[in-house]
Order: C-alpha cells, then structure tokens, then sequence
C-alpha cells in the first residue's frame, strides 16, 4: 500500500467533483507503484448538508462550508478546484498563497487576464499544479500522441475537430445557478468555446503544435432566458455555437466546430487528421478504438484500421484488465491523477500545467475576438 499521503481539499461536488473523487479513490489500487495516497480529507460546499451527503457518499473525513478555511487548512495539501469557472482566480490565487498543491478544473479560467494572474501565483509560489484536460489521457488520445511523435504521418496537412451536443435547445431551459452557471457568461466566461471547443483545442496543440491565426464564427441561438438566481429574463450572453478555421504553426489547416444544439448528439467529441502517410480519426462515443489509415501498408489489403486500445503494450492499459477488454470515461482522470502523482514524486512538472493551459486560454480568447471583430486574429 501507497504509504505517503497527499492530503484532498476538495472544492465543490459537482458532475466533476464525482468524476476526480473517483480518480482519488482508485489511482492506488490500479497504479501501485505510487508512493503518494491521495486521502479525501475535506470537501466544500456552500450547503452543509449536501456537503455532508457527497462527503459520506465518497468517503471525505470532513466538511467545509467556507472555502478560504479549507485552502488554509494546514492538513491540506492539495486544492482540487471543481467549483463554476468565475471562482477559479481566487482560489487559486488563495491556494497558492497558502502554498498547496493546486489541481483546477478546466478552462483554466473565464478569460486571459484571470488566466495569467493564476500562472504567475502558481509560478511564484513554486507549487505544483495541472488543470484537468482529461481527454489527452483516453489510451486510443495517447496512442494517437505516439504515432504522429514517432514521425508516422509524416507531414501533417488537416486537422478536424468537432464537440457536439444537444442539452441547451429548449428556450424555457433557465441560465445560471447549479447545474445551469455554463449557460451563464459570468460564471462561465463564455459559452461553447471555453466548455468544449477548450478541450478540442487543447488535444490539437498537444498532437498537433501551436495555432498561429484563428477565423471564427459565433452564434447564440437562444437570446434570452430566465435567470436563475435573479428569476427575471435576462440576455443571454454566451456563444450557444461556433465554429473556427485556423492556420497551425507547421503550415497544416483545421476546421473546428461546437455547438449544443445539434439535436441528438450528447457528447460527439471527434478529430481527425490527415498527414502525407497516414491518417487517424477519434471518436468519444467509441473512446477505445482509433481509426488509422497507413498508405505504407500492402495495396492489397490497405484500408482504415479500427485498433481496438486495449492490448497491454497500449498506453496505461497494462494498469487494468486483461488484453481485449476495455475502459471508459472515468479511466482518463485516473490516468491524470496517476501520472500528477508520480510527477510530484519525481518533483517534475506533468502537462498540462496552468502554463501550458493559458495557451488554450488564449486561443479561446483570439476565436471570441475573431467572431466579434470578423477578422482573422493572429496569436
Ligand atoms: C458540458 O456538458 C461538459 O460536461 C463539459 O463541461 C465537460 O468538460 C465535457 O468533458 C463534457 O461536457
């Protein structure tokens, strides 16, 4: 058994604060070669007894209702900060102060400025830290890192991403409050561009290099809406859909769209990219297999393979089953707390750090700006 702990300050218990506590839970029991145990010391939430509710149900020893006294608590270690993006700055900044270990849900934050002064807090107080960009993690993600590392496309010429989902079409859905702050540009930041175009684009500049110039377009379908904490109509000012060209700094091309109101799809995350050898697609609803093409291959029997991400020399499968038999969703934020555990062992930052996702902060930015200015924006 691990036999360091790293003490949890859990903050928040939403759908990401199930997904993380489950991450805490197995990360030893999968990846035993781990020194460091993460311990779910101490959970917050504004309401105690919905705190106490997650708290029993995920096994936290303690509740917190004041979060400022849960990131000074000296038997923290570690800040998870799973809470609305329009709290991110602050408790981070706190949590840095206080000199924890600092894991911060994705975006990094509603906008570039929030951005940097968490970077700079993080960097001057030398700790730690990682933002949860789970997707890299997915096995068929990271094989797909492997192949185009080891030179196997070639020369990379197109990448397409697309995020899709379904969840914001009806008008009488309110805005703002629990469960409903993304649709709410306060507390979010923005709308599709910072939820999920921000994961797009932080699996293409990890595969596929930095962006150099984005053309956006944006569009709020819904312009008005019932706020929930007010209870009066108000504008909705999120971007319900956009979509984006954008140049990559090896000269390669890429499309990419979201939206929440592509009637019947939840969750359609894929990409696909095209290189003068070969060829690969992923798709989140068939999260373990990837699609590759490899003109190298025999004429005979060339053609799309499916890999099936399951065979032990995989990336991370030899933690779980038997060859053959696969993984899911949750597996990838297992996979981030695994490799942040053995980073702090090895006292080696793990990407994506804050750093590295104020990059995707500030491509998120330059879109918005494009879709508002019209005009292509450098970065
Ligand atoms: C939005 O519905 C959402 O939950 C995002 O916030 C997550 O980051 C994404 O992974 C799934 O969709």
């Amino acid at each position: 058994m691990s036999s360091n702990p790293l003490n949890i300050g859990m903050i928040g218990y939403g759908f990401m604060g199930k997904a993380h506590s489950n991450a805490y839970a197995r990360v030893n029991h999968f990846f035993p070669e781990l020194k460091l145990r993460p311990v779910l010391k101490a959970l917050w939430a504004r309401n105690e007894e919905r705190a106490r509710t997650f708290a029993d149900t995920w096994g936290y020893e303690s509740v917190e209702t004041d979060w400022r006294r849960l990131v000074e608590r000296s038997d923290i270690d570690a800040i998870d900060i799973c809470s609305p993006n329009n709290t991110h700055r602050e408790i981070a900044l706190e949590a840095a102060r206080n000199g924890k270990v600092i894991l911060c849900e994705k975006p990094l934050a509603r906008n570039v400025a929030e951005g940097e002064e968490m970077v700079k807090a993080v960097e001057e107080a030398g700790v730690p830290n990682t933002v949860w960009y789970n997707y890299r993690r997915i096995p068929a993600v990271t094989l797909a890192k492997q192949l185009i590392d080891e030179g196997r496309l070639g020369r990379i010429f197109h990448y397409r991403a697309v995020f899709l989902q379904d969840w914001t079409i009806s008008p009488e859905l309110p805005q703002g409050g629990e469960g409903l702050w993304r649709l709410d540009l306060d507390a979010a930041g923005s709308g599709v561009t910072g939820d999920l175009l921000a994961h797009c684009i932080d699996t293409a500049i990890w595969l596929n290099g930095g962006i150099q110039s984005v053309s956006a377009m944006t569009e709020t379908f819904v312009k008005e809406r019932i706020h929930n904490l007010t209870g009066d109509v108000e504008k909705v000012g999120i971007d319900d859909a956009c979509a984006f060209r954008a140049r990559f700094e090896n000269g390669s091309l890429a499309t990419f769209e979201s939206t929440r109101y592509a009637r019947g799809h939840k969750a359609l995350y894929t990409f696909e990219i095209n290189g003068e050898h070969a060829s690969i697609t992923w798709d989140l609803h068939d999260l373990h297999r990837l699609g590759y093409f490899d003109h190298g291959d025999d004429s005979a029997v060339r053609g799309w393979r499916s890999i099936h991400v399951t065979d032990g020399d995989h990336p991370y499968m030899d933690h779980w089953w038997v060859p053959g038999l696969q993984i899911g969703y949750e597996h990838s934020f297992v996979h981030q707390v695994a490799d942040f555990l053995a980073g702090l062992e090895e006292d080696e930052t793990v990407s994506p750090t804050f750093a590295e996702a104020l990059e995707t902060q500030k491509i998120c930015e330059a879109v918005l700006e494009s879709a508002r200015t019209r005009q292509w924006v450098q970065l």
